[in-house]
């Protein structure tokens, strides 16, 4: 899988060089590339913001240099993703989606976002038949300052669901009822006491018939709440 993501601030996504992903990069299983927005800027003070029409508060990211950025990265079967708060929420069904995607572009807007005629533009029929996608997307229902933070987010959800990068494709299948809301058992491990509390005791039985049991009352308990 390809990913590229356009920003501000590319020191963002340094955490990308970490563990898995960063494992997965050397593998050739991934191969994400960080852009600045700002290196596509041709006047002399860099900008890439501008006052909003209609008036407010704010600035709203010109379209023009993201139309540059996006006109050289954009390939057939891609999926443009647009980080705002006013997007369709991510959940791990949207993550098993896009993991099955060949080529993500991840726009991460700054200030009071990019100006909307970037998504409109390419939404059009003409990206479309060559399989671009473009989807605004939001991490949840609260305030960031940016799309880094989300674009992270959904990077690493994405990326582990990958084959190869999760070390043990175990956990993969186990966590797979998630979007069911069936969520995890509580685990456990030594010490078998830990300041006065105990293991539940179904567990060290070895009956791996109640244990898978016991888990799967105590998920559902989880999925309830
Ligand atoms: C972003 C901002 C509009 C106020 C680009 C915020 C997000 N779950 C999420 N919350 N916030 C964001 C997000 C994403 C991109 C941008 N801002 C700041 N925009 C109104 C503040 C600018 C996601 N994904």
């Amino acid at each position: 899988m390809k990913i590229d993501a356009v920003t501000i601030f590319p020191e963002y996504f340094s955490p990308l060089q970490l563990s898995l992903i960063g494992k997965a990069q050397e593998n050739d299983i991934l191969d994400i590339a960080i852009h600045n927005l700002r290196d596509y800027t041709e006047d002399n003070h860099h900008s890439v913001d501008d006052t909003p029409y209609g008036g407010g508060a704010g600035m709203v990211m010109k379209p023009e240099i993201w139309g540059l950025v996006l006109d050289d990265l954009m390939i057939p079967e891609t999926d443009l993703i647009i980080l705002t708060p006013a997007g369709e929420v991510f959940d791990q069904r949207m993550a098993e989606e896009l993991s099955k995607s060949s080529h993500l572009i991840f726009a991460c807007g700054r200030y009071e976002g990019i100006d909307a005629r970037v998504g409109q533009y390419y939404s059009q029929d003409e990206f479309a038949a060559q399989g671009i996608r473009v989807r605004e997307v939001s991490i949840g229902n609260y305030v960031l300052g940016g799309g880094e933070v989300a674009a992270l987010v959904m990077i690493e959800a994405i990326t582990r669901l990958l084959p190869g990068v999760l070390g043990n494709p175990d956990s993969l299948a186990e966590e797979s009822h998630v979007e069911d809301g069936f969520l995890e058992y509580p685990n456990f491990t030594k010490p078998q006491t830990w300041r006065g509390i105990g293991v539940p005791e179904i567990l060290l039985s070895g009956n791996h018939a109640a244990i898978a049991k016991w888990r799967r009352e105590e998920a559902a308990k989880k999925a309830e709440k």
